[in-house]
């Protein structure tokens, strides 16, 4: 059984979206940011980093796996090879578009929500700089779909973790509407129940009742620690 410690979250969403679509067993423990609870000696731990997601196999003697990437790969090679191929190449490929979310997308979509809407002080050319390059890193992507259902053909971690980063371009302030192969890819996501069941981890967030202040507030919080 796979325990997963995460928080409504892009990050925390790629990992119960895979545990949705390889269909394993797991237990949700959910992690208060708020509260400060990833800071913990006991998530420390697990996650030596203070950040979710992590995940713990209670079958592998606790071992317990950190960061996003690791965390896909890990549960791609435990579901039997499902979302990850054999072949080297084709494995390769979906290793560089897994690297690429994690060292591109991730990060440069992050700060723009960060200067974007929770840093204090709003600084123009910090806003521009990260909303910019992650435009960038998008057309990459459009342009790696042209002709394909999901970044490497067929579905596979790579989808897994920049599928919850590209469904919340509209918080960072990043249009999508002329990338036509990407939007329609985000809609073909959107569609699938695991992904829809993966999103509503560890609750489900009504954007109706969920006040954009609150979430601003609570990030802020978090950053300024
Ligand atoms: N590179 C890490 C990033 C994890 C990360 O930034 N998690 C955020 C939530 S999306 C977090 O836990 N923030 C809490 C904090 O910074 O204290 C991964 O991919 O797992």
């Amino acid at each position: 059984m796979i325990e997963l410690y995460t928080s409504p979250t892009p990050n925390g969403h790629k990992i119960s979206i895979a545990l949705e679509e390889m269909d394993l067993e797991y237990e949700v423990k959910p992690v208060d940011l708020s509260k400060g609870e990833q800071k913990t000696n006991e998530f420390l731990e697990i996650c030596p980093n203070g950040r979710i997601p992590a995940i713990v196999d209670t079958d592998k003697n606790n071992f317990a796996v950190f960061e996003s990437g690791a965390i896909l790969l890990y549960l791609a090679e435990i579901s039997g090879g499902k979302f990850l191929p054999e072949d080297s190449q084709r494995r390769s490929e979906v290793i560089q578009w897994l690297m690429f979310q994690m060292g591109g997308v991730g990060p440069m979509q992050g700060q723009a929500n960060v200067f974007f809407r929770y840093f204090p002080e709003k600084i123009q050319a910090a806003i521009d700089r990260y909303q910019n390059e992650t435009k960038r890193l998008y057309t990459v992507l459009d342009i790696q779909l042209e002709g394909k259902d999901f970044i490497c053909n067929e579905l596979t971690i790579a989808d897994f973790a920049t599928f919850p980063w590209v469904n919340i371009h509209e918080w960072s302030g990043v249009e999508i509407g002329d990338l036509k192969n990407l939007t329609a890819w985000v809609k073909r996501c959107r569609e699938r129940p695991g992904f829809k069941a993966g999103l509503d981890v560890p609750i489900r967030l009504n954007p109706a009742d969920t006040d954009p202040e609150e979430v601003i507030k609570a990030a802020q919080k978090i950053i300024q620690k």
